[in-house]
């Protein structure tokens, strides 16, 4: 099994600012936990992070027919990004969407998610094991 991990902007600045919403560990420790994981899981994975809108959408559209699943955390792009949500979409690949933090007892701007309707589970405020719940469900509930 092959998985994508689709991070968004900021994500990288992750344990250098706002450790009460997000934690001290850093992004680095992120992608080691998401490695760790599919390691032990047998899982082949991809991790990356941008900042930039377009070049996740082009990260989702390299999924397709490359890739068994999708692990996004859109970060603001999920409460903005009606293109983002048509990627997912367009590939139709099985997707979860992780947000480190609970967006639905944050802003109510943040309790709007497009990404989260082409996504097939939702895990929010489990922190960086968050990420972790997502490959699981992913293996879980791989399609043949
Ligand atoms: O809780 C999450 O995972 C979010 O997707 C994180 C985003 C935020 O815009 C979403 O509403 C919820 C923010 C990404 C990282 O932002 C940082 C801000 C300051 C310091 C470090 C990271």
């Amino acid at each position: 099994m092959k998985i994508m991990v689709i991070n968004g902007p900021n994500l990288n600045m992750l344990g250098l600012r706002e450790p009460s919403i997000y934690g001290n560990e850093t992004y680095a420790a992120l992608e080691k936990l998401i490695h760790e994981t599919c390691a032990a899981e047998g899982i082949e994975v991809t991790v990356m992070q941008s900042n930039h809108e377009g070049a996740i959408i082009d990260a989702i559209q390299s999924a397709l027919g490359n890739y068994d699943g999708i692990v996004i955390n859109p970060a603001a792009f999920t409460h903005t990004s009606i293109a983002i949500l048509d990627a997912l979409k367009a590939v139709a690949l099985p997707a979860v969407e992780v947000h480190i933090s609970d967006i639905t007892k944050r802003e109510p701007f943040r309790q709007i998610s497009y990404a989260g309707l082409a996504c097939v589970k939702t895990i929010a405020g489990e922190g960086f094991d968050g990420y972790r719940q997502a490959i699981l469900f992913l293996k879980k509930n791989r399609r043949d």
